[in-house]
């Protein structure tokens, strides 16, 4: 079939709109992304996550992951910029409302119907398959890699999710933006366990691992942190928003989770806990570990 490259781009773009994405880019497949990857695992910055050393071939080619790929789209959607919790025990901003895997899933799969239309074969993920989704989406323009290892956007900051969308069409590529972390170290300095080094973070370090991704208490303080960890976000100069955003009200806190303190959640039966964190992105933690968070906060 022959296609216009521009026009299945822009029905790309038509349908990431109409679906709430926030913005689109396209990088292409073989864009080089260096040894980062490699190295962070040789120093064993991904603790226990195996997982991310047995992708490493197909993070750094995706051709193992579709073949005959051309292009990466890269799609971002905001989630809340506020924290709803009104009482002790935080909660990470991406987790406040449902599972975004299954909300943005549903999303790509259209874009993929989508440009199917135009002959294209595609792999879609958000967060789910062996696709280094910060390297693409720098690559794609959509903003840059900062100091606290996130995609920063100049007007959006960083607090988005990331999705991409493998095609064996070979669509108009954007430019990379440059750095504008300039001399700023907010997130570095801030982080309360320096697991930010050199644009690095180290999962050894990073209150996230250690409250979602860890199989076992490690000690670590987590502060007031209960599930996932913001700081390094929240001191970055850039998420002061510059512009208005709405937030899908799937991604916003049910008023009774806004309102349980931590303790009072370690008391939760195993099925209170089913009920109240069902189509929540912390049930997958289980409440065995969600108690263990609580146990480590300060
Ligand atoms: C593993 C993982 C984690 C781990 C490890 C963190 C880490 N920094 O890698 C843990 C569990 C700790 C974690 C935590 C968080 N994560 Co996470 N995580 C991932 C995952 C699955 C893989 C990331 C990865 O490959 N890490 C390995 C490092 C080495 O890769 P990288 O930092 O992405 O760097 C690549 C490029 O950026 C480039 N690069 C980076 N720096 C440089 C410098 C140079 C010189 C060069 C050449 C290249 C280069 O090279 C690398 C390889 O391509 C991605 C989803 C995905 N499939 O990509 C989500 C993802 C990165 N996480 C995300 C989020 C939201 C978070 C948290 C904010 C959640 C929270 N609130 O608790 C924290 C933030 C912690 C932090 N500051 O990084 C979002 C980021 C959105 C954004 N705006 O950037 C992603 C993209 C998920 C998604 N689809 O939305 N995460």
């Amino acid at each position: 079939m022959i296609y216009s490259p521009q026009a299945a781009r822009q029905a790309a773009e038509y349908a990431a709109r109409a679906l709430g994405f926030s913005a689109l880019g396209v990088a292409p497949a073989d864009a080089a992304q260096g040894t980062h990857l490699a190295d962070w695992l040789a120093a064993g910055m991904h603790a226990d996550m195996a997982w991310m050393e047995r992708h490493l071939p197909a993070r750094q080619n995706p051709q193992l992951v579709l073949p005959g790929v051309r292009s990466v789209i890269m799609l971002t959607y905001e989630y809340a910029r506020t924290d709803a919790r009104e009482v002790q025990g935080r909660i990470a901003r991406y987790a406040q409302g449902e599972d975004y895997h299954k909300l943005l899933s549903a999303k790509l799969a259209d874009i993929d119907e989508t440009l199917q239309l135009y002959g294209g074969q595609q792999r879609y993920f958000t967060d789910s398959g062996p696709v280094s989704e910060r390297f693409f989406a720098a690559r794609a323009g959509l903003g840059w890699i900062g100091r606290n290892g996130l995609l920063v956007r100049p007007k959006m900051g960083s607090y988005c999710f990331l999705a991409c969308v493998l095609t064996t069409l070979d669509l108009p590529y954007d430019t990379p933006m440059s750095n504008h972390c300039g001399k700023c170290h907010r997130c570095e300095q801030a982080c309360p366990t320096a697991a930010l080094q050199n644009g690095c973070c180290d999962a050894r370090k990073c209150i996230s691992f250690h409250t979602i991704e860890s199989k076992s208490p490690t000690g670590v303080v987590l502060g007031d942190r209960m599930y996932g960890c913001d700081i390094c976000q929240e001191v970055c100069p850039w998420n002061t928003p510059q512009q208005e955003t709405e937030i899908d009200p799937h991604l916003l806190m049910t008023a009774p989770l806004s309102r349980l303190s931590a303790q009072y959640l370690r008391t939760l039966s195993d099925d209170e806990f089913e009920r109240l964190f069902a189509g929540s992105p912390i049930r997958r933690i289980g409440l065995r570990h969600l108690c263990n968070n609580i146990q480590q906060m300060s």
